[in-house]
């Protein structure tokens, strides 16, 4: 396959529908053909996933949700990923497998080994892979104080309590320290244009330098 998958992580309020949305008008400036989509989604039947799943109790087990969270994730992947990187445009998504570890691992599970290992065991068996995951960095109370300020209804996810999004974000971190020749945190409780400029100049090293050998760099915020 010669095209790129780039992920767009973080918590809720981080910037992440934003920020890929101009970043996607920034690389197509610069000549990419970039397609942007999201999860859960971005696919018809990982659609209709969505719904139950950021509904109201869906009755599942832990592991039955991070589980469904991967169906609907093997079916964006099958129907709407690999076609596109198949043809070599550059992949733009909003959350991937790292929401599965942050949200159900490091969230719900709090961490247990069990479920971690169970999560990195569905990863596995995907056959694509991100060559960049741009983490995006906030502050949990200036995300909570930017959605409340949008006035959407609150996804079952966003319900949960103040420790659950702690969390979740330092479950992100821990997740970036892990595979540093991945991720690049990027501090986003600046202004738009400046956290955006920071992601262009992430997405241009790809570009120009291809994906870090494992262990090149540390994951230092940008
Ligand atoms: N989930 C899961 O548990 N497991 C999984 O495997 C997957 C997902 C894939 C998806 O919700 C939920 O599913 C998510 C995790 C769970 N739940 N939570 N929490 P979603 O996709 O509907 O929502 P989200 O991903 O959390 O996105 P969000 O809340 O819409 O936030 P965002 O996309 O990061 O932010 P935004 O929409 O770009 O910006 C929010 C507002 O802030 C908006 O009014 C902007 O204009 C404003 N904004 C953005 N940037 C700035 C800056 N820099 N300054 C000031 N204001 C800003």
């Amino acid at each position: 396959m010669s095209g790129l998958l780039v992920t767009i992580e973080g918590g809720e309020g981080a910037g992440k529908t934003t920020q890929s949305a101009l970043l996607a008008a920034a690389l197509e400036q610069l000549g990419c053909s970039v397609l942007r989509t999201r999860e859960p989604g971005g696919a018809p039947g990982a659609e209709a996933l969505r719904g139950f799943l950021l509904g109201r109790d869906h009755g599942l087990s832990l592991r039955a949700e991070a589980m469904a969270h991967f169906a609907a994730r093997i079916d964006h992947v099958d129907s709407t990923i690999k076609p596109a990187l198949a043809s070599g445009r550059l992949v733009l998504c909003d959350r991937f497998t790292d929401s599965t570890l942050a949200y159900q691992g490091y969230g719900l599970a709090r961490g247990d080994p069990a479920v971690l290992d169970f999560i990195a065991r569905l990863t596995a068996l995907l056959d694509v892979r991100p060559a960049l995951t741009l983490m995006l960095d906030v502050r949990r109370a200036e995300g909570r104080r930017r959605v409340r300020l949008r006035g959407q209804d609150d996804d079952r996810y966003e319900r949960l309590d103040e420790a659950f999004h702690e969390r979740v974000a330092a479950g992100y971190r821990t997740i970036a320290a892990a595979d540093p020749a991945r991720c690049r945190l990027i501090a986003a409780g600046d202004p738009v244009e400046a956290v955006q400029r920071r992601m262009v100049a992430a997405v241009q090293a790809l570009l120009r330098d291809g994906p870090l050998q494992e262990g090149a760099a540390a994951p230092g915020r940008q």
